[in-house]
């Protein structure tokens, strides 16, 4: 009896501790990829720990030199196309000449499905007779354990759930103390 009421408040205090945590993967690669009218790809893998996860929000950020601002040649300026595992995720900021712009593409809720294999195919698509420096890729991940997403405001019902999980424990103890009587 006293051994599974121990296991018992062990797994309920396991699942309120994994319900309430958000984990994160952040993950920079150095690239310091010279491009020039080509397309090229990259591949960041990662780890979920554990292995059962919800997605709330991913992001990738491009550090990159050298995307051309618009002139009288490109009056659109370059323009440099990235792909996550075959899906559009947008173009490159410009920076003008031999400076360096910080692009982030936020995904899509579509996209999160891609991510759950750990790993994550990039391709970057450059402007025709253009040329650019990708420096760093850098792949953040919020995700969540046991397949529920936190409440934005935890902080009101896990008392409450830590109320009802002690009024069960006191309950089970007078039963004990019923049965020994
Ligand atoms: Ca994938
Ligand atoms: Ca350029």
């Amino acid at each position: 009896m006293k051994k599974s009421l121990i296991l018992c408040i062990t797994m309920v205090f396991l699942l309120l501790v994994s319900n309430a945590s958000a984990l994160e993967i952040d993950q920079t690669l150095t690239l310091n990829k010279d491009l020039y009218n080509t397309t090229w790809n990259w591949t960041q893998s990662f780890t979920f720990n554990p292995g059962l996860v919800t997605i709330n929000s991913a992001s990738l950020t491009i550090l990159a030199n050298d995307v051309n601002l618009p002139d009288t040649t490109f009056p659109l300026g370059e323009i440099d196309t990235i792909r996550g595992d075959g899906s559009l995720l947008g173009t490159l900021v410009q920076g003008g000449v031999l400076t360096d712009s910080t692009t982030v593409f936020n995904f899509n809720s579509l996209l999160f499905g891609s991510l759950l294999d750990g790993s994550m195919d990039f391709n970057i698509v450059t402007d025709v007779g253009r040329g650019l420096t990708l420096k760093t890729s850098r792949l953040l991940i919020d995700y969540s354990v046991g397949g529920e997403t936190p409440p934005p405001n935890n902080a009101v019902p896990e008392p409450m759930t830590l109320l009802l999980v002690g009024s069960g424990m006191l309950g089970l103890a007078g039963l004990k103390r019923k049965f020994r009587k």
